[in-house]
């Protein structure tokens, strides 16, 4: 089954899913692995490694390192070109559907696309979608893409309409890794009932009850990443796996 068949079901079975995002800048390999293995054991769905940046020279052997050690999906979340990895089991193939820069729409996209094809690595197509969360965020600033304004639900909606017409798998609406403020519930609320996409939702959750809001809203992925790199706790990787699955 492929993996964004495994995430249909998850959604199907649980109402949700939960992701996790393990950035290998800012754990060392043990502590990624450490906390892939958690969430392993206590309700997550699926690992997204990735990040903005690419300080460390690691992103092959962090994947390897928790795939030996874990069996949850691992789903590259790419900052660039660089974060591609044959030892990863898919791929988010993001295109920053909010912005006009062509070379984050399609421009990245040409140049990834035969690495994907030559490592049989599944590409999950995703339109990729900034909301505006109280500060330019490092994924805006690096990918010179503007948000769309938070109280702009309709805005918001024509884009994930464009992309499930253009035969997109998925919406992730991202305030950005650490936001002020989470995509709001009303934005959420009403792409739910206009698109028929799953839509992925991240960046400054911090507690179950606001994954929960969001996947009341309609969100079918919630994905947190900071919360725990702060506090790699497993009673609090449980508290949102229950939140998230509320659906079960
Ligand atoms: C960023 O949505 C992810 O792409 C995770 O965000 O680190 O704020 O949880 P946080």
């Amino acid at each position: 089954m492929s993996v964004f068949d495994q995430l249909l079901k998850v959604k199907k079975q649980r109402g949700a899913g939960y992701l996790v995002l393990i950035d290998p800048d800012k754990q060392s390999i043990d502590d990624a692995t450490t906390l892939a293995v958690h969430c392993q054991d206590y309700g997550v769905d699926a690992l997204l490694v990735g990040g903005s940046l690419l300080f460390a020279h690691q992103f092959d052997v962090v994947i390897q390192a928790i795939k030996e050690e874990c069996n949850l999906p691992v789903i590259i979340f790419p900052g660039g070109t660089r974060q591609i990895s044959p030892y990863a089991d898919a791929i988010l193939f993001l295109s920053i559907i909010s912005g006009r820069n062509p070379n984050h729409l399609i421009g990245e996209q040409v140049i990834a696309a035969p690495l994907l094809k030559s490592m049989k690595l599944e590409p999950i197509s995703t339109g990729y979608m900034f909301i505006e969360s109280g500060n330019i965020t490092s994924a805006q600033f690096l990918s010179d893409s503007s948000p769309i304004p938070r109280e702009k639900p309709d805005i918001a909606v024509a884009h994930a309409l464009a992309a499930e017409y253009i035969g997109m798998k998925m919406c992730y609406l991202e305030a950005g890794s650490g936001a002020k403020y989470p995509v709001p519930e009303k934005m959420i609320a009403a792409l739910s009932q206009h698109t028929r996409i799953p839509l992925i939702v991240g960046g400054g959750i911090r507690s179950p009850e606001e994954a929960y809001a969001k996947v009341h809203a309609g969100a079918g992925f919630i994905v947190t990443g900071n919360i725990l790199e702060k506090n790699p706790d497993v009673a609090m990787i449980k508290a949102f796996a229950d939140a998230i699955h509320q659906g079960e």
